[in-house]
């Protein structure tokens, strides 16, 4: 770079090696066409063996250096938690108000492997964008910030979506795995692989059938039992009845938690019964 040493001493960053993106891991050379040519006898074994390495050079090869440095003064940086997620844009609560950020590209680059860097739940620092603001609805303008950085998460749940793990939410104590005792029908076996996903995240799991005015035949309850049986809490809530509301408001308490489930079983209509002032 022309500009390196004319500005006299500098501080530079901390040199970070970090995977290279996908498009970028691609073969330069048609491999495939340098084969047909060598089976056809184009190419000669012996030219072959002198031009060309087969020998991998393993990861090393596959990374590449990035330069990490201050970019804004780390002292005016403030600390939120995220809680929804826009697109790229995530919204930062500091205690106080809502920010939409946007995340700062180096730190995007560090964690590339990543489908969404920054997941709803995590603890992040963030700058403030001097006297911006972003129009996030209609009605709703945010101010606007960059996050600086993602502590690291105690908590995730995870999902595995188009050859990646992509975090749904971080460092939630519990997880409300919801179902429905029918419309959409009960499958026991989902309930399962969503344990599985809670418990691999270190998350607490509750087991919630939803809809139990539906559950004419008791299957539901069964399987309810079932769930108890081996030492999970099970319950069986309906917002319409309503039941099992006041249990799952005390199972909740003082924790975070999050709603996870098939689309239908009725998570917003549980969540809006629970706590009236989250209807937004
Ligand atoms: N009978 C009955 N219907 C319910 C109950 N809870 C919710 N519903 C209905 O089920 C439908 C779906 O409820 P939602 O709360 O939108 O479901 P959701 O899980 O949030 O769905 P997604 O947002 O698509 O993931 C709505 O028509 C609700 O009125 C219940 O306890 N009993
Ligand atoms: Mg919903």
């Amino acid at each position: 770079m022309a500009g390196k040493k004319s500005g006299g001493p500098r501080k530079r960053g901390k040199k970070v090696r970090v995977d290279l993106r996908r498009n970028r891991s691609k073969s330069v050379r048609d491999k495939s066409a340098w084969t047909k040519r060598f089976e056809e006898g184009a190419i000669e074994q012996d030219d072959a063996r002198k031009s060309e390495s087969v020998r991998a050079k393993g990861d090393l090869s596959r990374k590449r250096t990035i330069i990490v440095g201050d970019e804004t003064d780390e002292a005016t940086w403030r600390r939120g938690t995220v809680v929804a997620m826009r697109g790229l844009v995530a919204e930062v609560d500091d205690g106080q108000e809502v920010w939409a950020c946007t995340v700062r590209r180096l730190l995007r680059t560090r964690l590339i492997g990543e489908r969404h860097p920054v997941a709803i739940g995590d603890r992040v620092r963030f700058s403030a964008v001097g006297g911006g603001s972003r129009k996030v609805s209609e009605s709703k303008e945010m101010a606007e910030g960059v996050i600086e950085e993602v502590a690291d998460r105690i908590t995730t749940l995870t999902r595995h979506y188009d050859r990646r793990d992509q975090v749904i939410a971080a460092n939630v104590n519990c997880a409300v795995i919801c179902m429905a005792a029918d419309e959409p029908t009960l499958r026991p076996h989902l309930i399962d692989r969503y344990l599985v996903a809670v418990h691999i995240g270190d998350m607490r799991p509750v087991i919630c059938i939803n809809k139990s005015d539906l559950d004419r035949d008791g299957v539901a309850a069964e399987v309810a039992a079932r769930y108890t049986r081996i030492g999970y809490t099970a319950l069986l809530t309906s917002v319409t009845e309503p039941r099992g509301l006041n249990e799952m408001r005390d199972t909740l308490c003082d924790q975070t938690s999050v709603f996870v489930g098939p689309s239908g079983v009725g998570k917003s209509s549980l969540l809006n019964s629970l706590d009236r002032n989250l209807s937004r």
